[in-house]
């Protein structure tokens, strides 16, 4: 039985310091409506979408930082945003930066996390990013910070839900890197994988990837949907965003691992695909039926190891590799 979903990857241009919350907020539902209007169903967002990319600056005031981190959702500048969806009846994936306390009310949290908010305008998922690329400390040499290791803790993995009438997870931005990700999420029967980033032009410890930064992007998350037969949706923040470019590309993949919507611009833009959920169940009963093919006593170091441990060095082959 055919499960269409229409989706719409609701692209960003840039966002300023200067774009203040409300000014952010209206462009949100501005694509919302827009989205609404092509007949969406779900509108994806991208990662930490309510301020510009604050990771590229070393901030050492700690209000100054706080400033970009929400501590209630919705609250009082997002609220605007659910009460527009449920009247529309549109859900969405949003990402931000979360500051919460503990139960206890001591230790303070920061996470860089997304949210899945149906079509009543209830959240029914919150994931908080486990690959935080990037570095703790300042370094200076870089033409900008990436302080992601700083600002945020990682999150504690990937949980699936039944939503939309499938099952979806979600990732953010660097996590879409890592096969792990969707294999988590794939061993859960996922069929819609949503993804927000913010992926500068430029790489900093490897300038020599820069030319490549669409490709790997279309790459991983092409591969990510086709070795566990599911959608992915993939929404950039993109464009020039205080003088730090970055890529656009958002896209809807299919399980089949083709695109079937993509975005062209790096400004606000919406690419809409409807999305036949049952698509999925021929790659997850064939060539990807986990519970027949999967041999995980092979896997083992993949949970038992996290860096590369070369085997011993031999006569035969004295070169000494670098990795
Ligand atoms: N926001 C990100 O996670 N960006 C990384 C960059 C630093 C490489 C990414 O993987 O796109």
């Amino acid at each position: 039985m055919p499960r269409p979903l229409v989706i719409a990857a609701a692209q960003l241009g840039p966002i300023q310091r200067a774009h203040a919350r409300p000014e952010v907020v209206s462009r949100l539902v501005s694509l919302l409506q827009g989205a609404h209007a092509m007949g969406a169903q779900l509108v994806v967002f991208p990662e930490l979408c309510l301020t510009t990319f604050f990771p590229r600056w070393f901030i050492e005031d700690r209000a100054e930082l706080d400033a970009f981190y929400e501590r209630r959702m919705p609250g009082p500048d997002t609220q605007r945003l659910f009460d527009e969806a449920r009247r529309l009846s549109v859900g969405f994936c949003l990402g931000y930066a979360e500051l919460c306390e503990d139960e206890e009310g001591g230790t303070v949290h920061r996470y860089n996390t997304s949210i899945l908010v149906d079509t009543s305008g209830r959240i029914v998922s919150k994931y908080r990013k486990v690959h935080l690329p990037g570095h703790a400390e300042h370094e200076p040499w870089r033409r900008f910070q990436h302080l992601e290791k700083r600002y945020f803790e990682p999150g504690p993995g990937w949980t699936a839900v039944r939503a939309f009438g499938g099952v979806v997870g979600m990732a953010i931005c660097n996590d879409r890197r890592w096969p792990e990700a969707y294999r988590v999420l794939g061993l859960q029967g996922v069929e819609l994988v949503l993804i927000g980033y913010n992926t500068p032009v430029h790489n900093p410890p490897a300038p020599e990837h820069d030319r490549l930064g669409d490709f790997h992007n279309h790459l991983v998350m092409q591969a990510g949907a086709y070795q566990n037969g599911t959608y992915v949706v993939g929404v950039a923040k993109a464009g020039e965003e205080e003088g730090c470019e970055m890529i656009g590309g958002s896209c809807i993949i299919a399980p089949t691992g083709e695109l079937v919507a993509q975005c062209v611009t790096r400004d606000d833009e919406i690419a809409v695909a409807r999305c036949d959920l049952d698509l999925c169940t021929s790659y997850k009963r064939s060539v990807f039926d986990f519970a027949k093919h999967r041999q995980p006593h092979a896997y083992r170091m993949i949970v038992e190891r996290t860096g590369a441990i070369l085997p011993p060095s031999s006569p035969s082959d004295p070169t000494e590799p670098s990795a």
